[in-house]
Formats: C-alpha cells, structure tokens, sequence
C-alpha cells in the first residue's frame, strides 16, 4: 500500500531523465464515478496452507457477467503486493493476464467461468496489520476497507457479494484453534501433525467481512436462545492467561443481543458468534460475519485491571460490532462513500444500547463531549467532509468522527423529528427492503421518510454539507409575548463555500424564573436561514432551555446573562441542558479570561456566578453522583480552544488549571467531605459505587489544584486503598501531574504490579504523556526508549503519542518540541503502519485555529512530512490536505 513519492522531475533534466519512472501521485477516487462491478462472484472458495512466515492462498471464484453492467472482456482483479504463482481459467492455466498497479487483469471471453489463482504471503512481515498478519504467534486478518486485496486477488468492492467456502491447514501445535465466518464444516488432524478445518458461511458477503484466525486459544463459551428460538453458541477467544477477564464481555454480547431483538426486532442468523482478542490492531473491532476480531482493549475487562470507563467501552463495542450483523452485514455498502450508511447508523443504535444499560443522561453527555471535542474540531478545519464524502484517496482516513459521530446525530434528528415509534416503521422498512443488498445512504433516507412518514427533502443536506452549522439565538420578551428568533450559518469548508440552510430541530423551554418550572417541551425546526416563533402567556421574561438533549449538532450561539446559566444549571430538569449551562457558564468565562479581556473584578465576579453554580452542584441531594461529576467537570481544552479563531492553548490551559486551582480553595472542606464519603463506600459495579468512584477522583482532582501538597499525599493514600483499576487509575493521575517522591513510588508500584499485563502497561504509559507535569516532554522522550515501548503495536503507540498529541502543555510548547516529536514519530512509524501513523496528522494539521507563532511551527512540520522521500498513501493524502 505504500507509495513511493517523490517531488515532480524538472522537465528536461538530464540528470533525472534516467532515473527511475517518476512515482505517482496516489488518484482521487470519487463518489460520482461509481460504476457496478461488471461481473458477479456468487460463489468463492479459498484454501489456506497456514505458516506464520508463509501461508498459500488457492482462490477459485465463480463469475459470471453481470446483468446489471456494462460488458467488459476483462477482470480486474485487486491485489496488494501480490504475485500470480499459478492462474487458470475453466481448468487451463493460462498466460493471459498483465498487473497493472498491483491490479490483476484477466482476459475473460464468455459469460460464465472458474478462476483459479495461487498466490503466497508473509504475514509475519505484514506490519501494516491489513490482510492476513502475524500477532505473537497467532494469525489473524483485517479486511475492511481494502485488507482482503493483500490477501489474494479478488473484486475487493463492498458491492460484490460472494458466498465463502473456506479450507485451511497449519501445524497443529502452533494453530489448535482454526476459525473462520459462518460454521465449521468439518475438521480433523492429519498424521503428520496438520490441523485442518472447513467452513462455510452460508450468507452472501463483500470481501471486508472475511476473517479467518488460527492460533493457540481459549474460549469463554456460553449460549443465547433468540427471539425465533434458534440456539446460537457464543464464543469469547483468548489467550489462556487471559480467560478470567472475559465475562463481561459475554455478558455484554448477551445483552446486546437481547436489547437488538427488542428495540429493533433484529435476530441474529448464524448458529455461532465467535469474538476473538488479540493484541495487535489499528482499531478497536471488526464486525466480520459471525467471526469478529477485537482488540484485547474491548475484550479483556475486571475490576483489578479495568476502569469504570473501559468496562463501559466493552459493552459498547462489542455491542456495536454486533449491531453491524444487521446494519453492515445484512445490508452492507454499495459503496465506501456510503461508510456513515452503516457506520453512522450503528454508531446510534450503540449509543441508544449504552443508554438503556447505563442511564440515559450520562450517556448523552459523554457521546456529545466527544463529538464536541473530536468532531467539531474536524468539521472546522482542513480535514472537513460531509458524513458522505465525495472523493477520497485513501479510505482508512474516512473512519472519521464525521463519518461515525455526526453521522449517528444526523441519523438521530431524523428519530426526533419522527418519534421513536415511526422510526422504528422506518428502520423496519430500510432492513426489509434492503436485506442482502449493498445500499446507499440516499437508500437509508428513502426508507425513513416512507416508512416513518417524513419529508426528508431538505434535510439531505445533512449528507452533502460538511461544518458545524451555527445557530445564533434571540429571546425577547414584550406584555405576555415571548419571541424566539433564530438564524443559522453553515460555515465554508474546503471544496464548498456555498452553503444553503437546513432543517434543524430544537426541543426548547421556556422556564418561569420564579416557579423554576416551564409548561411543556417543544421541538422548533429551523429550516431557512432565520425563523421566529412566539409563545403567550409569559408575564415576566422566561429563561430560555435551547438544544435539550442536545437535539442537533450545532453550535448555539447567544447572550444570556450569567444569572440566567446558573439557574439552569440549578433547576433545568433536562440532565442535559443543565450540564450544558454549566459548560457555557465556565466556556464563557474561560474564553474571555484566555482572551485577556477581564479585569479583575470581572474575573472575581465571573468565578463568584461559577462558584455558586459548582456549590449548589456539591450540595444538591437529589443528584446522583454519576451526574454530580459530570456537572463538576469543566469543558475539555480542546472544546474552549475551538472557542477562538486562533488560539494560545498555553493561556486557555493556564486560565482552565487557574479556575480549577480558585474551585479547590473555595470548596476545600466540601471536596474533602466528598472524597472521605466517597472513599468509604465498598467497590461493586452498581450505578451508586461507580458514582462515587468518579466524584473521589475528581474531587481529588480539584483539591491537588489547589494544594498540591496535600493533594498528593491523599492520592497516595487513594493509590494505596485502591481495591479496583479506576481509584487506582484516578490517583496515579493526578500524582504524575505533581512533584514529589509519592509520584515516583506509585509510578515505580504501578509499574511492577502489572509489568505483565500489556493494557494496563498502556495507561502507564497514557497516564504519564497526558500529566500536567511541566517535564512531560522530557518524560514522553523517555519513555519512547523504554524497553516496553514499540512502534509495533498500535495500543502501545497511541499510549504514547496520542495521549501526548491531546496534552496541551506538551503538544503545544512554546518552542515547537512537541510538534517536533510527534512529527518524528509519523515519519518513522508511516513505514510500518501507515494507517496509525496517518491518523497523528490530524492534531498538526489545526494550525490555522492556532495563534501565529505556533502555527508557524506546526504548519513547518507539516511539511517536513510533505517532503519526506516517500510516503504512504494514507499520510500523503492527511498532510497534503492539511497544509491545503
Ligand atoms: N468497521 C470497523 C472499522 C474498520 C476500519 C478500517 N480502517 C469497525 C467498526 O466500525 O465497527
Ligand atoms: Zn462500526
């Protein structure tokens, strides 16, 4: 997949006039030039001679013109870094065939053939961990977007599918285990120390859903009656050391399974679910047919090793790729700009999951602080593209929070818009309509708006238009009128600066300020560029609750008085919009702190509003912890830097720590009554414990601000209690951000307890790159020449460099240090991995929303990139649009 580039020859210059063909540039694919495939491949069947260093791969695939197409005499076969040992065609081997940019052509005369080909690969050199790859001793496949075309020669196209028939052998020692989708045929041993095994998938599927894994495992095995009264056999695969850590994820599955039957009336189809961990992956999970592969992140989980969090992103994932069985697999995509068709949609019907498991509100404000913090920086800079996107070079680099995050919210509003039960009508209809199909996000539409009863013209738009739409908002009020206007913007994005209005819907409130009540809530749509609504009936101006549930992803834009923000943040009974009055109260004030437009007296005032708005948040009683510590919690930097047109980040994280500092002085005594209480209640996995566990860290969290002496001796003494990985995780936390010999022993603790657990050596590493310590550079450059460290495994590296791409004060010092290391790290990991390493260009590639001396050196690095000899086609195409 690598491409070699290099910059464009001189005409004319006769010393390169010799030198070897000129690289090209990696094509722009586009959405417009879709053409169907012009042959079918209704049935393929592959063999595997399995070998960590050599695996054969004997493809036969029977084609057939398709109908549907124009005809062509040729087949175009992918293939990445393949060779043909062997083609035959109807029996004959044949010579008739040419590869044209790793491409194999073949010539194929009449309307229906066997195609035979024989290709042999490496997967232990297979570092860029797409096709059939080695991982500490096992193998294992990653296929979508393009992996299977590593694999052998195949139409890798979402829109050709095939039915599978899979034989496979390997030395029986090293592979005990052979998987692959659908169910096991037949195995057996053979005399001289083989494993072999057959299976056959019965459903049709695109080539991305292949998996196949063979390898020494264990399985954590239970089973799930559905709703038909089919018995289905699940399996959860894992190392052997691993096996106590596993039922949760089980767990997770069967409810999962249980929540999709009831909400969506979707059963699963195959007799076996097969989930398999390994430890060396680009992303989190793979939804292949009946066989999905998982990062051990979202497998392994137990109170000793995982957090509250990771325990959450277990069920979550494992939910999602079991979604995908129906919103994926089932119906797939015609094609990859169709990603969001399966990816935005089983994006929501995770999060509706979690909800239901975890209560809605928490789970509604967490998904929108990631798309608040992940998403909208997206949407406003160099990299923005609609949840459809129209041309790409390289796919990976659409696995985007637009095309996942946005892309559930837009499927969400049209559940809005609808109401629960007329979106079910919809989405029955989609699955009936388009079971065995590859569809289109235009198809998802049509059925929604036949099946629900909507008119979904304008909103399209929603797939077409990239950026943040922002709604600015008017309340005034006149006798007993209260008149709402509102006028939304769509912002320019690169590629289209012409943007029309779209149809946003709004539940709103208006609230009485006396009583702290408001008469009922409405959904407005925004649909032009400006609309007005008036409401009767309101003697006194009402308060004004806007975006509840955060309805759309927009940006709100309005004055209200600081008052007004603390009784919503006091009194809205929307969890949401009360959380979000907290955010907008402290985004103000930080913004304008940051901007250095307050005087001192402004500033003390706006600290008293945020002051009275935090206590009333500790002293509440009828608040439940986990909501407490999501009111505590103050908007993530990279929400209120996306507050600026350019930025000094080092300002908003000094003004973000200074308010942190002035909250823990002033609420000394109640944030230590907070973590005393919350320190005595035993561990369990109920909603009060887990409520607890998060206000003791952040209540820590704040009282280390604002004295970091005392601060660390009471995380010491968390550290040391901890009878679970979240106390245990909050406390080192906070003790890497503060000087002191408690730091260095928990560190060194931390270290030695779990030297053998890889995802816990992880947060070892995460929790240093993202410390508030004023050394971090220094201490990430350390830990880069640590033994443990390796550009290898994804989990490992992101641990590092992620963590620390995210950490403000590192990233962005002054003198360009951390742009530096992180642009080092792309240019040395983009040979090995170049889809993890294309996914750090992002973070330089904010330079414009940067004050000028640092955009400066961020936009330098960026092109050190650019000018690197050759590289890969996934960071090429990030940097190139990043430098725009
Ligand atoms: N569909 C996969 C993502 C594949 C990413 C390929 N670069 C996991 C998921 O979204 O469920
Ligand atoms: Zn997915």
């Amino acid at each position: 997949m690598d491409i070699a580039r290099t910059p464009s020859t001189p005409e004319g210059n006769p010393e390169l006039a010799d030198a070897a063909p000129e690289p090209k540039e990696p094509p722009v694919i586009r959405r417009e030039d879709y053409e169907p495939f012009p042959w079918l491949v209704p049935q393929t069947a592959l063999d595997f001679g399995l070998g960590l260093e050599r695996t054969k791969v004997v493809a036969r695939l029977t084609v057939e013109r398709n109908p549907a197409a124009e005809p062509s005499a040729t087949i175009h076969l992918n293939g990445d870094g393949l060779e043909p040992l062997e083609v035959e065609i109807d029996g004959t081997p044949t010579l008739e065939w040419s590869l044209e940019d790793g491409d194999l052509l073949l010539s194929l005369p009449g309307e229906k053939h066997e195609v035979r080909i024989v290709t042999e690969i490496d997967p232990s050199a297979n570092s860029q961990l797409m096709g059939l790859y080695a991982s500490g001793g096992m193998l294992c496949t990653q296929c979508e977007a393009e992996g299977f075309r590593r694999i052998t020669f195949f139409p890798d196209r979402p829109d050709v599918l095939s039915v599978y028939t899979v034989s496979m052998r390997g030395p029986k020692d090293q592979f005990p285990i052979l998987l692959c989708n659908g169910n096991e045929t037949a195995s057996g041993e053979t005399e001289d120390g083989l494993r072999w095994a057959d299976w056959h998938d019965p459903w049709p599927k695109p080539s991305y859903l292949f998996a196949l894994v063979a390898g020494d495992l264990v399985a954590k095995s239970g089973t799930f009656t559905t709703m038909g009264g089919r018995e289905v056999e699940l399996n959860v695969w894992v190392r052997e050391g691993d096996l106590d850590r596993t039922d949760h994820a089980l767990e997770s599955l069967r409810r999962a399974m249980k929540w999709d039957e009831e909400t969506f009336g979707r059963e699963y189809d195959l007799d076996l679910y097969n989930i398999v961990a390994v430890s060396d992956f680009n992303m989190g999970a793979m939804e292949n047919k009946g066989l999905n592969v998982f990062n051990t992140k979202y497998v392994l989980a137990d109170p000793e090793t995982a957090t509250d969090g990771d325990f959450d992103a277990v069920e979550g994932v494992i939910a999602h790729e079991y979604f995908h069985n129906w919103s994926g697999n089932r119906v797939t995509c015609r094609d990859w700009f169709q990603l969001s068709l399966k990816e935005g949609f089983t994006v929501l019907r995770d999060q509706l999951f979690s909800q239901d498991m975890q209560g809605e509100a928490v789970k509604r404000i967490e998904d929108v602080r990631v798309l608040r913090s992940v998403q909208f920086p997206e949407d406003s800079g160099p990299l923005a593209h609609p949840i459809r996107p129209d041309s790409f070079r390289e796919i990976s680099n659409f696995y985007t929070a637009t095309v996942y995050n946005k892309g559930a919210e837009v499927i969400r509003m049209m559940r809005t818009m609808a109401g629960e039960e007329r979106f079910r009508k919809g989405t029955d209809l989609y699955f009936n309509r388009h079971d065995g199909e590859a569809a289109t996000c235009e198809d998802f539409v049509s059925a929604i708006e036949d099946g629900a009863g909507l008119d979904l013209q304008q909103f399209r738009l929603w797939y077409s238009q990239a950026g943040t739409p922002k709604v600015s908002v008017d309340l005034r009020h006149s006798g007993s009128t209260a008149t709402l206007a509102l006028r939304q913007v769509v912002p320019q994005t690169p590629d289209q600066s012409d943007k029309k209005p779209m149809p946003i819907p709004l539940r709103i409130a208006l609230f009485d300020r006396e009583t702290g009540r408001h008469g009922g809530e409405e959904v407005v749509v925004l649909d032009a560029a400006e609309g007005e609504w008036t409401f009767e009936g309101f003697d006194r101006a009402p308060v004004l609750s806007i975006n509840r549930g955060f309805s759309a992803p927009v940006s709100i834009e309005r004055r209200i008085e600081e008052a007004d923000l603390v009784f919503l943040a006091a009194k809205d009974d929307d969890p949401f919009a009360r959380y979000e009055a907290m955010q907008e109260l402290v985004t103000g004030h930080l913004v304008a702190a940051a901007k250095g437009e307050l005087s001192d007296d402004a500033r003390s005032r706006a600290r008293d509003f945020i002051g009275e708005a935090f206590g009333a948040i500790l002293a509440d009683e009828a608040l439940d912890d986990q909501m407490r510590g999501e009111l505590m919690m103050l908007p993530t930097q990279t929400y209120v830097t996306e507050q600026f047109d350019q930025a000094d980040p080092q300002r908003v994280f000094e003004e973000r720590e200074a308010l942190k500092r002035t909250l823990g002085e002033r609420f000394v005594e109640e944030l230590r009554a907070m973590h005393d209480r919350a320190s005595s209640v035993p561990y369990s996995l109920d909603a009060e414990a887990r409520g607890a566990r998060k206000v003791k860290t952040l209540a820590l969290s704040f009282l280390a601000a604002a004295d970091p002496a005392d601060g660390a001796q009471r995380a010491e003494r968390q550290y040391e209690a901890a009878d679970n990985m979240t106390d245990r995780q909050g406390a080192l936390m906070v003790l890497t951000g503060l000087e002191g010999p408690q730091r260095t022993r928990a560190l060194l603790d931390f270290y030695e307890r779990y030297r053998d657990n890889p995802l816990v050596i992880d947060k070892w590493f995460a929790l240093q790159a993202t410390s508030l310590h004023p050394k971090v550079i220094e201490h990430v450059k350390a830990l880069a020449e640590h033994p443990d460290f390796t550009l290898r495994n994804p989990n490992r590296v992101r641990s590092l460099y992620m963590a620390f791409a995210g950490n403000p004060h590192g990233f962005h010092a002054a003198d360009g240090e951390g742009y530096r290391l992180v642009t080092d790290l792309v240019l040395e990991l983009d040979p090995i991995n170049p889809q993890t390493a294309a996914r750090f260009v992002p973070s330089l590639g904010r330079w414009r929303r940067i004050e000028p001396g640092r955009a400066a050196k961020m936009r330098a690095e960026l092109e050190r990139i650019a000018e690197a000899p050759s590289l890969s086609r996934d960071t090429y195409e990030q940097v190139t649009r990043s430098l725009g």
